[in-house]
């Protein structure tokens, strides 16, 4: 039986947490249109009669150094260090430039296999296609490069093909039907900050975190109830997420409840959604503070 372990990386918005849901076929980690979306290591596990392989989806590596980039940064080349294999994923419809010249220099120094992935071939020309191509052969010359869209589900059996081909041989670390380890209250956070985004993404792009701050269950009514709240920066930004006459909050729940519903199939759930404002985001953010002290 094989038992890997698979770092993704790649540029923000190169698709690494579409990869990892399509793969895992649940939404583990949450994905959008705006860069720098994913700000943990995000572990997704996959799991058929070959064995187990388990992703670490990471935030996009983004050449830059302002603080919020700096602790991304941080966390995409921490998971690169304990891994047994790379799946590098390439957005095939953009040229390739600096900033994935620099992702290049740090995945050749971990020595660890390469698998890359030229993903969004759906929408990427052949001619653009072929210039990734040409850059991966010249830069990483021992990678396997494979064409894919993780949004459309192509490609991914031949990926998958080729790591378990590349997995060391060993037991499961985690039970067949697991599919991430992230605790629950941190994926209700995450579901709701995706659903916080996706609707005022325009106004507030990276200023949006999320916090479950109850998660009760009540075994004799069957019921799981939780509080979270959506905490933006300024008093000023409550407003946005609020909407006119709490239309976006509102909308923010409905879409949110259906996707947290699953994780308690046999529960009814109650979900009270709440906005405040508290200044620096940091506060929240304990993975990053940990694993940068
Ligand atoms: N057309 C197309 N779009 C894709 C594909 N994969 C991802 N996308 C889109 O690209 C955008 C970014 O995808 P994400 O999966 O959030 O990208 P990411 O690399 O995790 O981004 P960060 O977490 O910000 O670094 C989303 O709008 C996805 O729907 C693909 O294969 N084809
Ligand atoms: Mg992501």
């Amino acid at each position: 039986m094989k038992c890997g372990t698979v770092a993704i990386i790649g540029r923000p918005s190169s698709g690494k947490s579409t990869m990892v849901n399509t793969i895992v076929e649940m939404p583990v980690s949450i994905t959008a249109r705006t860069p720098q979306t994913t700000r943990n290591a995000i572990r997704g596990i996959y799991t058929d009669q070959r064995g187990q392989l388990i992703f670490t989806d990471t935030p996009g590596y983004h050449l830059n150094d302002q603080t919020l980039n700096l602790r991304l940064q941080t966390i995409a080349v921490e998971s690169l260090k304990e891994t047994d294999m790379i799946l590098y994923m390439v957005d095939a419809t953009r040229a390739p430039g600096k900033e994935e010249l620099a992702i290049v220099e740090i995945v050749k120094k971990t020595r660890r296999p390469i698998v890359v992935c030229l993903n969004k071939c759906d929408l990427a020309r052949k001619d653009k296609i072929e210039e990734s191509r040409y850059f991966i052969a010249e830069n990483i010359p021992d990678a396997t490069v494979l064409e894919a869209s993780a949004k459309k589900d192509d490609g991914i059996d031949e990926i998958l093909i080729k790591l378990f081909s590349l997995a060391p041989e060993g037991e499961m670390l985690y039970p067949a039907d697991s599919y991430t380890d992230q605790p629950v209250e941190f994926r209700i956070s995450e579901i709701i900050r995706g659903k916080t985004i996706a609707l005022v993404s325009q106004e507030l792009p990276h200023a949006i975190y999320v916090e479950v701050s109850d998660l009760e269950q009540r075994p004799e009514d069957n019921e799981i109830w939780i509080r979270a709240f959506i905490i933006v920066e300024r008093e000023s930004q409550k407003g946005i997420i609020v909407g006119k006459g709490g239309a976006n909050i509102k909308k923010i729940r409905v879409s949110s409840f259906k996707e947290i519903k699953p994780i308690f199939p046999d529960k009814k759930l109650q979900l009270d959604l709440r906005v405040k404002a508290q200044p620096k985001w940091r506060k929240n953010s304990f993975v990053l503070d940990k694993l940068l002290n």
